[in-house]
C-alpha cells in the first residue's frame, strides 16, 4: 500500500484513505446543481491568519464511502470519486489533516522527503535551482533518470528560478522566513530505471524539498512546521558556507572576488540544534545519535581553489560511469574535506557531527563554479552556472535508500 506524506503538514496516511475535494463544476445532467463553496476551516487554520476570509470558501471535502469492494481491493480507492453532493467525478485529493490539495500524481508513489538545511546565505536557493537543472541534464543522462516538477507551484517557481539563473544571470533573493508567510514545498517526481530480475520499467519516487530561509533554523525559535519537516525527512542535506569558517576567511586572498558575507550562525551550532530537534521528535538512535542520514555539503567550493591542491577531488565532478555511484570517489571527497576541515575550523564541525549523527558523509560542491563578479555580487558569473558536484549529496541519500546502484572499485562490482 502506498504511504503518502503530506508535503505541507507532513502527516502520514495511506493513499487510499485520502479525502477528495469537489471541483464545483456542472455535471451536465439536467436538473442537477453543482456544489457551492464551503468554508474550509481546517485548511484556513493550517494556513494561518494571512488567508483572507473569501479564500476560505472552497470546494467541499468528502471521503469516499467504504464499500465491500474497496475493502477487498484497496486499488479501488485510488482514482476518481463521485461527489455525494452533486454527483460529479473529481480526482483532486486533499490531505486529511490540513486539507491542502495534493498534485494529481502525488499519491501514486511513495514519497521521500529530503530536508535542506543551512545558515542564512549558505547557498540553499541557488543550490536547489542548479541541482534540478543538473538532474534533468548531465546527471539525468548518466543515470537514465528524469525529474518532473509536480503541481503548479513548483513548476512556476522552477521556471522563474531557471530564467533568473540561466538567462538573466541573476542570483536568487534572500528567501523569506516562514514566520512572514508560507513557503511552499518543492515537489518532484524522480523516475529511475527499475533494476532486477523483474526486468525493465521505471520506478517513481516523490522528492519533497523545502527551501527555508536561513533564519528559520534559529534554535528554540524554529517554527513548528519546519521541525515537523525535519523529523519527517528520510535524509538531510546540511549546506555549510566555507566563507563562515574563520581560517578560510583569514586565508583567502582579498580583492579578486565579491566581499565576504556577514558572519552567521556557526555550522556546528546548526548541526547541534538540528540533532536536538530530531531527538525530541524520536529520531535519536543508539548512543543518542540521530538515525536520519545527513549529507554535509561545503558549498561555494569555487572560492576555495587557492586553498586546495590543484588535483583535489573537489575540483572536478564525478563521471557516474555506467549509471552507478562510485563509492571510492565519495570516500575520496569525504576524506579530503575531513582533512581540510581539521585545518579550517580545527575539526569543530566534524567532531560535533560525529557526536550527533550515526550516518554522515561530507561533500563539497559549487552551484556556480566561479564566484559572482566582484563588481556585481548579485549576478551569476558571465559564463552562467558551471556547477561542480552538486548532485553528490542527493545521490548518496538515494543510494542509502537502495534507489541507485553503487560501485566500489575495490570489489569491482555493483550492488
Ligand atoms: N562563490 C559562490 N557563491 C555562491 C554560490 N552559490 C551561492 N553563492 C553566494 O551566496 C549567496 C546566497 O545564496 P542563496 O542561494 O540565496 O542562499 P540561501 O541559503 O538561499 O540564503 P537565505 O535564503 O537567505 O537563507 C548568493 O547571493 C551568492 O553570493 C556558489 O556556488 N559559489
Ligand atoms: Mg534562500
Ligand atoms: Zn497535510
Ligand atoms: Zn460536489
Amino acid at each position: 500500500m502506498t504511504t503518502v506524506i503530506c508535503p505541507y503538514c507532513f502527516a502520514r496516511s495511506s493513499a487510499a484513505g485520502l479525502p477528495y475535494r469537489c471541483l464545483m463544476i456542472p455535471g451536465g445532467v439536467r436538473g442537477s446543481q453543482p456544489c457551492g463553496p464551503e468554508r474550509d476551516d481546517v485548511w484556513a487554520e493550517f494556513m494561518g491568519p494571512s488567508i483572507p476570509p473569501s479564500a476560505r470558501m472552497r470546494g467541499p471535502v468528502f471521503t469516499r464511502p467504504r464499500s465491500p469492494v474497496s475493502r477487498l481491493r484497496p486499488a479501488a480507492n485510488a482514482g476518481p470519486a463521485v461527489c455525494p453532493g452533486c454527483g460529479v467525478t473529481t480526482t483532486v485529493r486533499v490531505c486529511g489533516s490540513c486539507h491542502s490539495d495534493l498534485p494529481s500524481d502525488y499519491c501514486e508513489q511513495d514519497s521521500r522527503i529530503i530536508a535542506l538545511v543551512g545558515a542564512k546565505a549558505s547557498g540553499k536557493s541557488t543550490y536547489v535551482a542548479v541541482l534540478v537543472n543538473e538532474l534533468n541534464r548531465r546527471v539525468g543522462q548518466a543515470f537514465d533518470a528524469s525529474l518532473a516538477a509536480m503541481g503548479q507551484g513548483t513548476q512556476q517557481r522552477d521556471k522563474e528560478m531557471a530564467q533568473d539563473l540561466y538567462e538573466r544571470l541573476r542570483l536568487p533573493d534572500a528567501t523569506r522566513p516562514a514566520a512572514l508567510g508560507f513557503n511552499d514545498p518543492l515537489l518532484y517526481r524522480l523516475s529511475l530505471p527499475r533494476r532486477g530480475r523483474l526486468g525493465t520499467g521505471s520506478r517513481h519516487t516523490t522528492l519533497v524539498f523545502f527551501d527555508a530561509a536561513g533564519e528559520d533554523l534559529a534554535g528554540a525559535d524554529a517554527v513548528d512546521r519546519y521541525t515537523r519537516y525535519l523529523s519527517a525527512a528520510d535524509g538531510i542535506i546540511l549546506l555549510v558556507d566555507p566563507l563562515q569558517l574563520g581560517t578560510v576567511r583569514d586565508r583567502l586572498p582579498l580583492g579578486d572576488g565579491p566581499p565576504l558575507p556577514a558572519v552567521e550562525t556557526p555550522p556546528q551550532q546548526i548541526a547541534a540544534d538540528l540533532a536536538t530537534q530530531l531527538r525530541a521528535h524520536g529520531r535519536g538512535g543508539s548512543r543518542g545519535r540521530v538515525s536520519t542520514p545527513i549529507a554535509v555539503a561545503v558549498t561555494k567550493t569555487d572560492m576555495l581553489r587557492p586553498l586546495l591542491d590543484p588535483h583535489s577531488p573537489l575540483l572536478s565532478s564525478a563521471t557516474h560511469e555506467g549509471g552507478t555511484l562510485d563509492e571510492d570517489d565519495r570516500l575520496a571527497v569525504h576524506e579530503e574535506l575531513r582533512a581540510q576541515l581539521a585545518d579550517w575550523d580545527s575539526g569543530a564541525l566534524y567532531r560535533q557531527l560525529e557526536r550527533d549523527f550515526a550516518e554522515l558523509s561530507l561533500f563539497g560542491l559549487s552551484a556556480l563554479g566561479a564566484p559572482p563578479p566582484a563588481d556585481a555580487p548579485a549576478d551569476v558569473p558571465k559564463s552562467g552556472p558551471q556547477p561542480l558536484r552538486v548532485e553528490d549529496p542527493l545521490l548518496w541519500l538515494l543510494a542509502r535508500r537502495g534507489l541507485l546502484p553503487v560501485t566500489n572499485a575495490w570489489k569491482g562490482q555493483s550492488r
